[in-house]
């Protein structure tokens, strides 16, 4: 039996719409919306919805998107017909490749993920809810005018700009596997937003390329934002020890220099052992570990998902970070149903599914103590120009 409380005084809001899972970007593409389906079969097997405001999100108006996006780029978006992809045709915006491929309800999928975002930004704002979740976004590669990397319009980029109406200052944190390299840009020129993306970073072996620890902002003296970016590039096979070492350090500094009134938080749980495109060997209890963290700073926090190809290890992740929002983990028992297709995913797992370790090919860990120190001491230098 689960015996889940809200804490009094406590509120965490989670943003959700089922339209979202129903979208397919193809049968080869290993971006697959009913991972959601999942997480969400998760999250109320737990019955964890019953400590959370619940809310069904409504797509995002073209107004709100143009707060980022530019109208051409948006009006295209809007009307483009599903075709065939094809690398070597002349894009426009980077659309109807293998990567962004054009699909059946594309527009409705991106405004329904986008209004998710900023309802939980707006829930933030107006002091409703103290963590705002919304698995179904954290789109950070999307640019102004241009489709990348599985995303098209960048979610985080609206609902940072909702609470900066209210928030003098946010952090951004991403824990995706790859570089959040369109939030980064989006924010490349104001000392309000201060970035941090985790990643992969191999030069151009790895998506997207960019990230390493020198890049950190347009350096120029008109440039309020120039050293508002901080990049923490990471070698294959990173595990929790080093990971969640490395999070609560740097998080640690950029809180204390920074000074952030809100802190926005991309769970892309590619960053997992076993994941189909990720290369790190991270726990679903390291990743864990982050969000509580920044739980702990006791600042508002909006939650959002991001990257994730093996459906039911992002599954687990965010179940279970959902459970530290509440702050029911540790002390909950799945009631998983019989008879839905989620167990099949599940079949192996009995009690805290979402803690058992994480099988997949040994990934062999090429990130030495000595780097990883060295990574602290460049972004140690790199803090003493930001000014809170
Ligand atoms: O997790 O792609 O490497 C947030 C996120 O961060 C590339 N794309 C592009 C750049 C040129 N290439 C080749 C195009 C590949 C097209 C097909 C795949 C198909 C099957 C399996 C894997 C991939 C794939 N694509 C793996 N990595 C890519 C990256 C994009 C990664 C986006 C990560 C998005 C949601
Ligand atoms: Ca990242
Ligand atoms: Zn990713």
């Amino acid at each position: 039996e689960n015996d889940i409380t809200r804490p009094k005084g406590y509120t965490v809001s989670w943003h959700s719409n089922p339209e979202i899972e129903k979208h397919h970007f193809g049968h080869a593409h290993p971006m697959k919306p009913w991972r959601l389906t999942l997480a969400k079969g998760l999250i109320m097997a737990y019955g964890m919805h019953a400590a959370m405001d619940t809310y069904v999100s409504r797509p995002a108006t073209k107004e709100e998107l143009e707060d980022f996006h530019s109208e051409e780029y948006l009006d295209y978006l809007k009307s483009a017909l599903v075709t065939v992809p094809d690398d070597n045709e002349i894009k426009d915006f980077n659309l109807g490749n293998t990567d962004c491929p054009i699909f059946e309800g594309l527009f409705n999928y991106c405004s329904m993920y986008s209004g998710a975002s900023i309802d939980a930004a707006r829930k933030l704002c107006n002091n409703e809810s103290d963590i705002a979740i919304n698995w179904s976004g954290g789109l950070h590669h999307a640019k102004k005018a241009e489709a990348s990397g599985f995303c098209y319009v960048n979610d985080i980029v609206l609902a940072i700009v909702q609470l900066l109406r209210k928030h003098p200052r946010v952090l951004y944190i991403d824990i995706d596997v790859h570089h959040g390299d369109g939030v980064e840009e989006a924010f490349w020129s104001t000392d309000r937003v201060l970035t941090l993306s985790i990643h992969k970073y191999d030069g151009m072996n790895f998506f997207p390329g960019t990230g390493d620890l020198d890049r950190t902002g347009p350096d120029s003296e008109e440039n309020p934002g120039a050293h508002h970016a901080i990049n923490v590039p990471l070698s294959d096979g990173i595990g929790d020890q080093q990971y969640v070492w490395l999070f609560k350090t740097i998080v640690g500094m950029c809180v204390q220099r920074f000074q952030p009134t809100a802190i926005v938080l991309q769970c892309g749980a590619d960053s997992l052992a076993g994941d189909r495109l990720g290369r790190f060997n991270v726990q679903v209890q390291g990743h864990g570990a982050c969000v509580t963290y920044c739980k702990s700073l006791g600042i508002p926090l909006l939650l959002v998902g991001g990257g994730g190809y093996t459906p039911r290890n992002v599954a687990r992740a965010w179940a279970h970070e959902t459970s530290i929002a509440i702050g029911c983990d540790g002390k909950l028992n799945p009631i998983i149903p019989q008879h839905t297709p989620y167990r099949s995913h599940f079949r192996h797992e009995t009690i805290f599914p979402t803690l058992e370790e994480i099988l997949g090919d040994p990934r062999g860990n090429k990130n030495t103590d000595k780097k990883i120190r060295e990574i602290v001491s460049s972004i140690t230098e790199q803090l003493r120009f930001v000014n809170n």
